[in-house]
């Protein structure tokens, strides 16, 4: 029997401000070829009718409907400022100066795409931690210059964007907050599909007010069941439900490591749409294995509403799959995805000239990887993990850390492998080749073994419950007398005061420059905060506005760069020359600013 989703408007808010109920609304089936909305609230209008005229179908508004299920909108995981693509193939290492060179081109082309996916994921991390910038300035000044596409964001549900469980009361004010900075759509997973963290993720967007895309996180292969016997279509088909149940805006099918082959995606997407005619859904995947394009085609035609993809010269291998392939395959036909495919080619010209500045950060995967199937490592998770594995020492040993991966996940229960779990699966791996050990003897030996911490809180239960239950004999031969996590972590963290630990900031950095988002940043990245802080006293912000040559590699003799520091006032430094190193550890650095001669002196920390 066919569900219907218990929400009937995508956006709560705008529905009721509309004073109609939705399924009764006039539609314009030109809207979404209408010229680019003006505001963020015509934006979000725009896909408002698009829930509306799924509704319609329900309650038979036929005809309109069929226009509306006939189109695919395309979410776009690169161009101005996205997560996905960027977090594939480049350790996530795009910094907000180049993101928002592109932003208002990327306005205007993309005004078609259903969103943005801009934020979220390692993208928090990663622009403290590496890029000394603050991510939530990179969601003003991206909201700034794109106002009128909505902006979606990957939370990791009870993991927010971190890397481990967080008390609930840091997820929900962490997501509102998010709510308003400018995030309009929050994709929320859990890294083990556990319900109960789903719950929570939901719940708190819903507080906040935004659009929560309850998502299911594809692993295995329903094509096989026998070798994947956890992760059937009932599987899928029964955490949907659930999902639905529980009042989700749109349905996300996340499939992280690129395993949803072509016909999986047909049957799992026709099955999702028969059950659920209501619901609209979204579809994400990688490329690895070079079937990506092929998977998203399968799923707009099986009725999926939106796929996502990236810009060309940002997409492919661990990416998502080609916009240009997509939108140029379905251009003129009754998917037609309105982007216009020449001034996409443009947008990716820019993408591919700024890529290359981010070149030491490539991982050197040069085409399709099927062997993905062996390992099934998420795409985000691979470059990171063979940086990773270079700093250990184990780069002569990357094809040993991917099967090491593939054994690891076996010996852990075969869990579903998605930030964070996919570190515990990673961090295990690396181990194992560390140590020498194959799957057999790490259960053996599991008891004298000294493991990474990320797996031992995993088998504690402190990411959630996996499908199908622990490990045993592992689990029991790892933990020991450790305390066994029962049910949802969050549910018995104590709350973290935040009061206290603005306080706390306010003693350690310049109490006048903390705000409230400083203090979210601090919960959930405590020491990567601090380090930052300390950064920003030193430099004032002015590394952010370096252009990214220079901000990544030493300035050569008599090279020259612009660097603007406020609108229309731009500085031209051109550096001369290094003094020898003095006994107190600085150098003298010789430099022009506007052709004016300078030194300053800086201390040497290579
Ligand atoms: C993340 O959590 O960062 C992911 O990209 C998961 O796929
Ligand atoms: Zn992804």
């Amino acid at each position: 029997m066919p569900k219907k989703s218990k929400n009937a408007a995508w956006f709560p808010v705008d529905a009721r401000a509309s004073n109609e109920p939705p399924a009764k609304r006039v539609m314009d089936p030109h809207l979404l070829r209408s010229p680019q909305p003006k505001t963020v609230h015509q934006a979000k209008q725009k896909l408002l009718y698009i829930k509306f005229a799924t509704a319609a179908a329900v309650d038979g508004g036929g005809e309109d409907l069929h226009y509306w299920r006939s189109r695919v909108l395309i979410v776009d995981e690169h161009v101005a400022c996205r997560r996905d693509a960027h977090q594939s193939l480049l350790a996530t290492r795009v910094r907000t100066h180049d993101m928002l060179k592109a932003a208002p081109a990327t306005s205007k082309i993309l005004a078609p795409c259903a969103s943005l996916e801009m934020w979220g994921g390692a993208t928090f991390d990663v622009a403290l931690r590496f890029l000394h910038e603050d991510p939530w300035r990179r969601l003003d000044l991206l909201r700034q210059k794109v106002p009128t596409i909505p902006f979606q964001m990957l939370l990791r549900g009870v993991n927010a964007v971190g890397y481990t469980s967080y008390p609930d009361n840091v997820v929900t004010a962490f997501v509102a907050e998010a709510k308003r900075a400018g995030i309009d759509i929050f994709r929320v997973f859990d890294s083990l599909n556990y319900i109960d963290n789903l719950k929570f993720g939901l719940d708190a967007v819903h507080a906040a007010g935004g659009a929560a895309e309850g998502t299911i996180c594809y692993t295995g292969d329903i094509l096989n069941p026998v070798h994947h016997p956890k992760y059937t279509l009932e599987y899928y088909l029964k955490l949907a439900e659930q999902l639905v149940d529980h009042g989700i805006h749109t349905l996300a099918i996340k499939d992280m490591a690129g395993l949803l082959k072509p016909r999986a995606a047909t049957q799992l997407v026709t099955a999702l749409r028969e059950s659920f005619p209501d619901l609209v859904i979204h579809v994400h995947t990688h490329d690895t294995a070079g079937t990506g394009v092929a998977t998203q085609l399968a799923c707009a035609n099986a009725g999926a509403d939106i796929v996502d993809c990236a810009i060309d010269s940002m997409s492919g291998t661990t990416s998502q799959p080609s916009m240009g392939a997509i939108v140029n395959a379905l251009y003129g036909t009754p998917l037609d995805t309105g982007i216009d495919p020449l001034s996409l080619a443009r947008l990716s010209i820019y993408w591919e000239q700024t890529r290359a500045l981010y070149a030491p950060f490539e991982s050197d995967l040069r085409s399709s990887s099927s062997d993905v199937y062996y390992h099934e490592m998420p795409g985000g998770q691979y470059t990171n993990l063979k940086f990773q594995a270079l700093s250990l020492g184990l780069g002569e040993q990357w094809e040993k850390v991917k099967t090491a991966y593939a054994e690891a996940n076996r010996a852990l229960g075969d869990i579903v492998k998605v930030t964070p779990s996919s570190k515990v699966v990673g961090d295990l791996a690396q181990f194992m080749v560390q140590n020498k050990l194959n799957e057999a003897e790490l259960v053996e030996k599991a008891d004298s073994l000294s493991l990474p911490s990320s797996v031992v809180e995993f088998l504690q239960g402190q990411l959630g419950q996996p499908a199908g239950g622990f490990p045993e004999p592992l689990r029991s031969r790892v933990i020991k007398d450790l305390p066994k996590v029962e049910g949802r972590p969050g549910a018995s963290m104590q709350p973290l005061n935040l009061v206290t630990l603005e306080g706390n900031l306010k003693d350690k950095h310049d109490q006048y420059s903390i705000t409230y988002r400083d203090v979210l940043s601090a919960a959930l990245y405590p020491k990567v905060f601090d380090e930052y802080k300390r950064w920003e006293a030193n430099y004032s912000g002015f590394t952010a506005m370096l252009p990214t040559k220079a901000f990544l590699a030493p300035m050569d003799e008599d090279e020259e760069i612009e660097v603007e520091l406020a609108k229309g006032n731009t500085v031209v430094i051109k550096y001369k020359a290094l003094s020898e190193l003095q006994p107190n550890g600085k150098r003298e650095v010789f430099f022009e600013s506007n052709g004016v001669p300078r030194v300053v002196e800086v201390t040497d920390t290579t």
